[in-house]
């Protein structure tokens, strides 16, 4: 076999809009972002469980919290109002929407982009009514209304493998061919979604869903065989249970060097975005990679100030 050839960080990545977005290349198919090696998806759960007040001041809190993320570099803010914790209960739409809706309105023309975390196509719906930029969807755009809520926006979507619900997905997850089958699933899919009419599409292995550890860490063995495709891949392991068992951190709190350095292995392996709580510390850890795998002479990253 051929020696693959290292994809990082020269790689480049698209996601292309039917809209205007913030810093975004018109080109003939739309407004276009593009970037170099792995960027930083924030993670921002507004549901009470996330704030330490309960949720009293969950909208206020949110705010201040997003302003964070995009400040210590996140290209994108992923906005959740329903918690996909394994054993979590579901939320109805209404309750999600209140959650979701005031905070992105919020943050539009803030300079960052915006996700939307749902798996409901009508608070997909109304959070791009309200300026959300792209949905990101654990179900994996598995309901035809989502597909057709994002085609109709002009909307990228994140299409994630799951297997099973949130609910009961940690039971007894079981695969024959756990590579095989969760990429066959999101090539399938990324295909279907495209031929809809959605604009770009992010695949996700869906790490926690429905795996065990050994699922996850065939998966992770074999990132190079999914960036190597045309789509932008992203990668989420942040504080989960699966960094918790390699480290042996009970806390999910004390878990972010461990996701750092599973975040830069997979940034190394071609990943487009990894999604993460401390994003500081990952933007930081990404930059000093960039710089070491960038070819001898080449300009160091420019500094914002
Ligand atoms: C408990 C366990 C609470 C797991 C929360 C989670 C992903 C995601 C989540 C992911 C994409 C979390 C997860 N994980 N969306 N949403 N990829 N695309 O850490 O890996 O927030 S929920």
């Amino acid at each position: 076999m051929p020696e693959r050839q290292a994809p990082w960080p020269q790689q480049l990545h698209r996601l292309t809009f039917g809209f205007p977005v913030p810093g975004g290349l018109r080109t003939p198919q739309g407004w276009e972002v593009t970037w170099r090696g792995c960027a930083v998806m924030g993670i921002l759960n507004v549901t009470p469980d996330s704030f330490s007040d309960g949720g009293r001041h969950l909208g206020a809190a949110a705010l201040t919290q997003a302003r964070a993320l995009r400040d210590a570099g996140a290209l994108i803010i992923d906005v959740g109002g329903e918690s996909t914790r394994p054993g979590a209960e579901p939320v109805p739409a209404e309750v999600e929407l209140d959650r979701v809706r005031p905070v992105l309105r919020a943050l539009v023309g803030e300079g960052v982009l915006l996700s939307v975390d749902t798996r409901k196509p009508e608070v997909a719906r109304a959070a791009l009514e309200a300026g959300a930029h792209l949905v990101n969807d654990v179900s994996g755009l598995r309901d035809p209304q989502m597909v057709q809520v994002c085609a109709g926006a002009g909307a990228p979507a994140c299409v994630m493998h799951m297997q099973g619900e949130p609910r009961t997905m940690q039971d007894a997850p079981h695969y024959a061919d756990v590579v095989a089958e969760v990429h066959g699933f999101l090539r399938a899919q990324a295909e279907r979604v495209r031929g809809a009419g959605v604009p770009a599409v992010l695949l996700d292995p869906g790490l926690g869903f429905g795996k065990t550890l050994e699922h996850n860490l065939a998966l992770l063995r074999a990132l190079p065989d999914l960036t190597a495709g045309e789509w932008p891949v992203l990668v989420g392991a942040s504080r989960k249970g699966l960094v918790g068992r390699l480290a042996d951190v009970p806390d999910p709190a004390q878990r972010d060097p461990g996701s750092v350095a599973l975040h830069l292995h997979a940034a190394r392996q071609g990943a487009a975005l990894v999604r993460v709580h401390a994003v500081a510390e990952h933007v930081q850890a990404l930059r000093v990679q960039a710089a070491l795998e960038s070819p001898p002479g080449a300009a160091p990253l420019q500094s914002p100030a």
